[in-house]
């Protein structure tokens, strides 16, 4: 395996995950995030600094081929934050790409780019993953520009752009919404494999949300071929399920019943 993967934000918890999973299938990677990764597999290249500085970008991304971009703030900053790092930050890593002539980019959008899409309101077949942006936060909104941004540089330049709607990828996630929203980190891996497998160039929104009997999003046809999620929290989580064993009706705390969970009530810009 030739092909050479950017990571960026490579030192956070699904930055390393996608580091292990590509170096164990013989991707070539280069890692970038402000501080060095604790894991850096043999023959990684390392850089560190920040998303936001356009010629670190133009080095980071020569000669790869495929982009994983998770760098940014990972939930509520001051609006000033956000724009700066998350939303700035996203559209000079696109650029970089663009005139790196990265083919493929892969961008952590989050379900709150939607976190005001309720369960009551979820259509029968589950809440679709390119359902009306309703964000639920500064983050939110960032995640929704990034989605926005990915399209105009796929419909502009062709490049092939997945934009992943995570919900909660935790290995020991601690509260009853995760139970629905739990993305395995098997799953999260087996998507961005599959996803660098598949060669034809398109912009998708998807979840990244495993098959949860508790789950209200609908995962039918994920639109990545040779991807099924098979993560089931009820059956992979039973600790969690002990702790919160299933509710004969489903709860209208706004916490349970919005798809953003807390981020939706915590104030704008407050830290979390
Ligand atoms: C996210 O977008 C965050 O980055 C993560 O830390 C979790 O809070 C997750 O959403 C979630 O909604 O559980």
């Amino acid at each position: 395996m030739n092909d050479l993967v950017l990571i960026t934000g490579a030192a956070g918890r699904l930055g390393g995950f996608a580091t292990s999973a590509l170096a164990a299938a013989g991707y070539r990677l280069r890692l970038l995030d402000l501080r060095e990764p604790e894991v850096v597999p043999e023959g990684a290249e390392v850089l560190v600094g920040s998303v936001t500085d356009a010629a670190l970008m133009a080095r980071a991304t020569e000669g790869a081929t495929a982009l994983l971009h998770y760098g940014g703030h990972p939930r509520e900053r001051t609006w000033e934050q956000i724009l700066e790092v998350n939303i700035d930050g996203t559209r000079t890593v696109l650029e970089a790409a663009r005139h790196s002539g990265v083919a493929k980019v892969y961008l952590a959008s989050s379900n709150h780019a939607a976190g005001f899409q309720t369960r009551d309101r979820a259509p029968e077949g589950g809440l679709p993953p390119d359902c009306t942006a309703l964000a639920d936060s500064y983050y939110g909104v960032s995640k929704v520009t990034t989605e926005a941004l990915g399209a105009v540089y796929h419909h502009r330049f062709g490049i092939d752009v997945l934009a992943v709607r995570i919900g909660s990828c935790d290995e020991h996630p601690a509260d009853e919404r995760s139970l629905s929203t739990w993305l395995s980190r098997a799953d999260h891996d087996a998507m961005i494999l599959a996803w660098l497998g598949d060669p034809t160039p398109a912009y998708r929104i998807v979840w990244g949300i495993s098959d949860n009997r508790r789950g209200w999003f609908d995962l039918s046809g994920t639109s990545i071929p040779g991807y099924e999620p098979t993560g089931d929290s009820e059956r992979d989580l039973p600790d969690l399920v002990r702790q919160f064993p299933p509710r004969e009706t489903p709860s209208t705390d706004p916490v349970l019943n919005r798809l953003g969970g807390s981020f939706t009530t915590v104030e704008l810009g407050e830290f979390m």
